[in-house]
């Protein structure tokens, strides 16, 4: 189903429609909506999906009060590329600047850009980014003054507030950004940051391990030291500004309940990104040492208490019922990503993606395919499980169909109302749905079908972590009705190649409406 787009061709972005729920004689519902989106938690990480030795009561919770998705996916197998899909409603591969951000890369969406918030703000809702953030901010890559408000930030993006890291836990600068400005500004320090060099006599990873006593590299990340863990890019300053890794879970959680409790007589939008699971995994001290798998496992009890905090918070304000909660992942796990933090060694019999093949990073389904639990007391289904083929780049058209918006003409241009999938009321698939891995090879999937396109990339990662990318030099086609992507069935089935091969070109070329139909 297509979106609803207004006709008039120069609607102003994140126009203001004061309350506005009725849509001719169609009237709309208005829950609070709340989107939790974990960082690199696998398919399989979780208990409720078959996840080894972690004990997450809150989310266990959530999924007895909604429906579990069995066929959900990410649209990338990295961060930067599936939060701007999911924030656009736009694939990423379309733009050529939107693979991982660094901590310096101006804001990716640019202010004219019709956004998930924009959309919620024009329909009268209260709407808030809080946790990772990763598409950049400001608006020249490296020229940002971080000791001033940022020309260029999520305000402009229909955010009304906004408390975040700029990139991830493991990139510079490591302060929280609230409102577009660092968050307890230290004049006393100011804040400098570089991806090109380090600043005269600050210490790095890699010239002075003897500081790193939080955390020490695996791979990468040896450059500016902060809290006794050395990160990717170089930062000077930030004094009383600067996060402690153990406390960045209590702090998103803190403001996200805040906003709550601030919204509780609503409508709100709630975008809500967690560093947990990534790296540096260095969960607060009352979860570290928790579980057996060592600091991933710990991080996984962080997460699960930050999704109790919020569901708490939404039952004290009594709007529990009306809001539709939605938790997920930006793409697939990884274990070793850059410090040695034990992960793989601690599994413990776990597995992260579950039977899945492939990771993080890869075109194999481990990359892409992630744990989603919708929640909505007054409408969905409790207790429910649906293995409906579903991408997260329609959940902003189709939250949109829910609340009754407008989309200005070419906004959100690949994302389809698919409401009824999102709400577990329509079990049809999607007839494809695209995947994007960390090198752009493309990727489509039907129910049964899944084709790689041919890659150039190595098979399996050699910079780090272990992982079989799922690249190949020529065509691979997986039966998906068997499970592992284990035999490539391309060459028998030639026809079927080439009919995905002019979907795909079709995908590119923007001709692909029908296709969904
Ligand atoms: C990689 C980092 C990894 C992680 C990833 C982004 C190195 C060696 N590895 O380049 O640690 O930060 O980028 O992860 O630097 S994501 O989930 O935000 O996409
Ligand atoms: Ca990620």
């Amino acid at each position: 189903m297509k979106k609803n787009y207004l006709a008039l061709p120069l609607l102003a972005p994140a126009a203001y429609v004061p309350s506005a729920c009725a849509q001719g004689a169609e009237t709309h519902e208005r829950p609070n909506v709340v989107i939790i989106y974990a960082d690199d938690l696998g398919y399989g990480d979780l208990p409720c999906y078959g996840g080894k030795n972690s004990d997450t009561p809150n989310i266990d919770r959530l999924a007895s009060r909604g429906v579990r998705f069995t066929n959900a996916h990410a649209v990338a197998s990295t961060s930067t590329p599936s939060r701007y899909s999911l924030l656009t409603g736009e694939y990423a591969w379309r733009r050529p600047d939107t693979d991982i951000a660094a901590g310096n890369a101006a804001m990716i969406i640019r202010p004219g850009q019709y956004t998930m918030a924009d959309m919620f703000h024009s329909e009268g809702y209260a709407t808030c980014a809080i946790g990772k953030w990763h598409l950049g901010l400001g608006d020249k890559t490296g020229e940002q003054d971080w000791n001033a408000p940022l020309p260029a930030s999520l305000g402009d993006l229909g955010f009304d507030y906004h408390y975040i890291m700029a990139a991830t836990a493991d990139r510079v600068p490591c302060v929280f950004i609230e409102q577009g400005r660092v968050a307890d500004h230290d004049p006393e320090a100011p804040i400098e940051v570089s991806y090109r060099e380090n600043f005269p006599g600050e210490p790095t990873g890699r010239d002075n391990p003897e500081l790193l006593y939080n955390l020490k590299p695996s791979h990468g990340h040896d450059m500016s030291i902060v809290n006794g863990i050395s990160r990717i890019g170089y930062m000077k300053g930030g004094g009383r500004a600067l996060w402690k890794d153990e406390n960045i879970a209590d702090s998103i959680t803190m403001h996200a309940v805040r906003f709550i409790e601030q919204h509780k007589d609503g409508p709100f939008f709630m975008y809500f990104a967690t560093n947990d699971v990534h790296v540096p995994r260095f969960p607060h001290e009352r979860f570290r040492g928790r579980s057996i798998m060592g600091l991933r496992g710990d991080a996984i009890l962080s997460f699960d208490w930050c999704v109790g905090q919020i569901l708490d918070a939404l039952e004290r304000s009594g709007i529990a019922d009306n809001t539709l909660i939605i938790l997920s992942s930006d793409n697939g796990p990884v274990v070793d990503d850059g410090y040695l933090d034990h992960a793989e060694e601690l599994l413990n019999g776990h597995s992260p993606t579950g039977e899945l093949r492939g990771g993080k990073y890869s075109a194999f389904e481990g990359g892409t395919a992630i744990p989603l639990i919708v929640s909505w007391p007054a409408r969905v289904r409790m207790g429910a499980e649906s293995d409906v083929l579903m991408s997260q780049i329609d959940w902003m058209a189709s939250l949109g169909a829910l609340i009754g918006a407008t989309f200005p003409r070419g906004s959100a241009p690949d994302s389809f109302d698919r409401l009824g999938n999102l709400l577990g009321e329509d079990a049809s698939h999607r007839p494809w749905i695209l995947g994007q891995a960390a090198d752009h090879t493309l990727s489509l999937r039907t129910a049964e079908w899944k084709y790689i396109e041919p890659s150039d990339g190595e098979a399996v990662i050699s910079w780090g972590p272990k992982i079989e990318t799922g690249y190949l030099s020529s065509p691979q086609l997986y039966d998906m009705t068997r499970p592992g992507e284990l035999q490539n069935v391309a060459a028998a089935n030639p026809d079927m190649v080439a009919g995905f091969q002019s979907l795909l070109k079709r995908i590119r070329e923007r001709d692909y409406e029908q296709t969904l139909r």
